[in-house]
This record gives structure tokens, sequence and C-alpha cells, in this order.
């Protein structure tokens, strides 16, 4: 192969120079809006993330509900933690174990993980979705204003009863 002789390409215009330019700004202000965000948006969790085990969780959800269950909820654990706990919720094909009991205006972290597969916490009818991952205990520093109850639903499809993957949270005034 032999190369072309002489400037064989054209110099690019001022146009492509705009272009390019105008491309590269906004690139820029893309790649800064990602940190910025997270800190001004509001709607980034900044949670607490840790390694865990499917058997070390399920180990701590057991505990928790020995700690501070008050009854039974369509046969699931309800559990009353008291204002400031860490409180745990377990996904697992296809159920969320236990029921929570929380007060409004108290703040709570909250630790979401799977025991076997990914699931997805979706909370209805507030919009609120966070990945619920096996093997990483999700801490979510959470304060319920509203009062009420509310499903969680599964939003991550998890096989073949996933749409029955529906668990409960009771926000107490
Ligand atoms: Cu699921």
């Amino acid at each position: 192969m032999v190369a072309p002789t002489g400037n064989w390409w054209l110099p690019a215009s001022l146009q492509e120079k705009k272009w390019v330019t105008l491309s590269f700004v906004w690139c820029m202000i893309l790649f800064a809006m990602m940190p910025l965000w997270h800190f001004r948006g509001g709607q980034n969790p900044s949670g607490i993330r840790g390694k865990t085990t499917p058997a070390a969780f399920r180990a701590r959800v057991d505990r928790f509900i020995k700690e501070y269950q008050v009854g039974t909820d369509h046969g699931y654990p309800l559990v009353a933690p008291p204002p400031g706990a860490d409180i745990y919720l377990q996904a697992q094909m296809w159920s969320w174990t236990p029921v929570l009991k929380l007060k409004k205006n108290a703040s709570y972290t909250l630790h979401l993980s799977s025991v076997d597969v990914n699931h997805g916490f979706s909370l209805y009818p507030v919009n609120l979705n966070f990945q619920v991952v096996p093997g990483y205990d999700y801490g979510l520093r959470i304060t319920p204003n509203i009062a009420g109850e509310f499903n969680i639903i599964c939003n991550e499809f998890c096989g073949i009863l996933h749409h029955n993957m529906v668990g409960k949270v009771i926000v107490e005034e």
C-alpha cells in the first residue's frame, strides 16, 4: 500500500470544530453532574454498603425478629423496632421477611439483602426503588414521613412466582 501524497484530508471546518467543542463541553457537564447530583439531587440514597453472606444475613434477620417481634401478619413475623434501630429486611424467592412496623418521623437504618437471587425493592405507592443483591448488605437511612400501610413489591424478575413477592411496611403516627 502506498500512502496518498500531499495533504489529502480536508482540515476540519469551523462548524466541525464548533460541534466537537460543544460536544466535549456537554460531555464534561454531564460527567460533572453525576457526582454533583449524588449530593444535590435528593433522590439518590447515600447508603452504607457492606459485604455479607446469605447465611450471615439470614441469621441477622432472625436475631432482629427475635428481638423485636410483636405479633404476626398473614403468617409473617410482625416486627416493631425502636426508633433509631438498625432494621433488617430479607428478600427471598418469593417473600419479604419480616413485616416492619415503624414510627412516623423516626429514623432507622434499613438493611436490605437477598438470600438467593437478585430482587428489587419497590415501595408502593411511594416510588422508591432499590436493588437487593445477595452477598451485599445495603443499609439505607430512612425516615418514614407518611403514616399508613405500604407494600413492597419485587421489581426484579426472580422466577415463576415473582408476581407473588409482596411485603409490607406499616408506618404508625
Ligand atoms: Cu424477587
